[in-house]
Order: C-alpha cells, then sequence, then structure tokens
C-alpha cells in the first residue's frame, strides 16, 4: 500500500502491485507457467520420453540456480541438438531473403560474422548475450520455461530478455508448444539486435509495470500480435518481424501467403483478440511500418491508467517512478 497525493492535497492509498525497481529484483520475476511443460501437456511431443524430460530438466535447472550478475553457464549440446538446430537454420536462412524485413536480414549477417551463428552450432547465451549488450544494451538471463506475461514484459524494462536454453524434441523440429532456444536465437536475437526493436521491447516492458492483470493480459496479447506473430510493409511488400513467423520455416510460408487472415494493425482492436498457440496462426495483424506499429503502441500506453509514471535510469539500471499524476 503506497500513498500518493492527488490534486486536493489528500492523501489517497492504493492497492499497489509489486514491480521490480532495479535490474536485480528480475531474481524474484521467475514466475513459470506450466502448461506447456513436456510432464504436464500430453500433447508435448517430449511427454512420452522420459530422456528427453531429463535433458530439458537438466537444462532448466541451470536457470533456477542462476542470479543477476552471473556469467550464464555453458551447454555442451548433443548432437541430435545441434541436428535439430541446424535443420532450422538451413530451412529459415533460405526464406530470410524472401520473407524477413530488412531489420532482421541485417542481424542476422551481423550474428554471422561477429557472433559465430552457423548451423553447425547453437550459439551460447553468454555469448548472444554479450553481442546483444555491445549493439543494444540488450542482455538474456536464462529461463526454465514458460514465463508468466507479467515477469516477462517487466524484464523487458530493464532490456533483459528471459531466454531459454533447452531444444525442443528432436520429432518436431519446426514446432514447439513452449518457447526453446531455437526460437529465441532465430526469432527474438536478430530482431533485438536492432536499436529501434530494442527501444520498443522496452517502452512495453515500461507500459507493463504496476499494471493491472487485465491490462498485463492486453499487453501480452499486443506482445503477441507484434513481437511474437507482426508482419509489417516494407517498401510495398509483406514482410515478417514477428519471432514466431521468423524462427519456423513453415510458418514464414504459410504466414506470407494470402492463407491466413490480415487485418490492419489497431491496438484498440488488437489488444483484445483472442489467439491459440497453435502450431500455425489463422490471423496475423499488419503494420503500415514499423515506425507507425510503435507509434500507435506509444498512444495507446500512453491510455492506461497508472497513478503514476515511470522512466528508466540507464546508469543504474533502475526504474524512476514519478508520483505526478
Ligand atoms: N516466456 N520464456 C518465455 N519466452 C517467451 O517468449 C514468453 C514467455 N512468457 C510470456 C510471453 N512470451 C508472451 O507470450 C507474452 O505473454 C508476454
Ligand atoms: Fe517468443
Amino acid at each position: 500500500v503506497s500513498e500518493i497525493w492527488c490534486e486536493s492535497e489528500k492523501v489517497v492509498t492504493t492497492q499497489e502491485i509489486w514491480f521490480p525497481r532495479h535490474i536485480s529484483d528480475l531474481d524474484n520475476c521467475t514466475h513459470i507457467v506450466t502448461k506447456f511443460e513436456p510432464e504436464l501437456d500430453c500433447d508435448h511431443p517430449g511427454f512420452t520420453d522420459k530422456e528427453y524430460r531429463q535433458r530439458r530438466k537438466e537444462i532448466a535447472d541451470i536457470a533456477f540456480g542462476f542470479r543477476y550478475g552471473q556469467q550464464i553457464p555453458r551447454v555442451t549440446y548433443a548432437d541430435s541438438e545441434i541436428k535439430a538446430w541446424g535443420q532450422v537454420y538451413r530451412a529459415v536462412k533460405q526464406l530470410i531473403p524472401k520473407y524477413a524485413c530488412i531489420e532482421y536480414v541485417q542481424s542476422f549477417r551481423l550474428l554471422e560474422s561477429d557472433c559465430g551463428y552457423s548451423p553447425d552450432a547453437i550459439p551460447q547465451l553468454e555469448d548472444v548475450s554479450n553481442f546483444l549488450k555491445r549493439h543494444t544494451g540488450f542482455q538474456l538471463r536464462p529461463v526454465s520455461g514458460l514465463l508468466s506475461a507479467r515477469d516477462f514484459l517487466a524484464s523487458l524494462a530493464f532490456r533483459v530478455f528471459q531466454c531459454t536454453q533447452y531444444v525442443r524434441h528432436p520429432s518436431k523440429p519446426d514446432h514447439s508448444p513452449e518457447p526453446d532456444c531455437i526460437h529465441e536465437l532465430l526469432g527474438h536475437v536478430p530482431m533485438l539486435a536492432d536499436p529501434v526493436v530494442a527501444q520498443f521491447s522496452q517502452n512495453l516492458g515500461l507500459a507493463s509495470l504496476g499494471a493491472s492483470d487485465s491490462d498485463i493480459e492486453k499487453f501480452a496479447t499486443l506482445y503477441w500480435f507484434t513481437i511474437e506473430f507482426g508482419i509489417c510493409k516494407q517498401k510495398g511488400e509483406l514482410k515478417a518481424y514477428g519471432a514466431g513467423i521468423l524462427s519456423s520455416y513453415g510458418e514464414l510460408e504459410h504466414a506470407l501467403s494470402d492463407k491466413p487472415e490480415k487485418r490492419p494493425f489497431d491496438p484498440d482492436q488488437t489488444a483484445v483478440q483472442s489467439y491459440t498457440d497453435e502450431d500455425l496462426q489463422p490471423l496475423y495483424f499488419v503494420a503500415e511500418s514499423f515506425d507507425d506499429m510503435m507509434k500507435k503502441m506509444k498512444n495507446y500506453a500512453e491510455k492506461i491508467k497508472r497513478p503514476y509514471e515511470v522512466r528508466y535510469n540507464p546508469f543504474t539500471n533502475s526504474i524512476i517512478v514519478l508520483n505526478d499524476r
């Protein structure tokens, strides 16, 4: 409970929702949603594969033990894991020139030349994190599975991307019901290496801090239809910028074909659109341009009621709260 001065100079008390104030507070933002874990989801391709579940747990334990400031431990990936990575990598790389937005194309090139991206080895999170720090100030921290939307969005406010480290089940290389490192490294990382996308992601994170549950749900939906499955126009053509599209060769061909429905991106409508986490999305929202999407999101976020404003102090990696509304 906090005290906030309102215009009549009376003290009002509000029930404040806790949120991280310093980047190290993200050690407390690790609430996992268990719905897609292989032990619990009978549709997960690893459900009946004891060895796979053991391996996934071994890697997830790295994330459980991780604390802010530590180096991310390296994983020695098995041949079967590298094979799945290589298969997705080669297939996606072939489709990039035709379907990916220019930001992705440029970052991907840089990741190959400066960060050791190749189909023959799964990049280590520590190396990728250091690469991102140099380019956009983003960094990775390992996470053990699907994180709650509130914790996931809050970390973006600090330019921290919570990143899984385990690999999907080898029987289904083009699809994983839960986020895995192939999705993060091929879908999200190239986009986070772009300064404009990095700023956009941080803004979304800042807007989510202390928001009500219903607003968090709306931000999560907006995240879904932009950062995960966004399409935008570039030079008169439709290009993918969403990580869920860019990390799946099946989704890339599907999303940019005329099979799925496409609607113009409009935050008020997009925020309340229902969606499923199935294989291929039946609906995508198309932005006029990256800039246009960001402007609309900014206007949307400014309408959300919060009794304070937040700013980011990049020198101390902490949130400044202004109680001036
Ligand atoms: N957790 N580990 C992880 N990776 C994601 O990409 C992710 C998440 N939790 C929620 C989420 N993405 C989004 O779909 C929104 O709910 C914010
Ligand atoms: Fe994702």
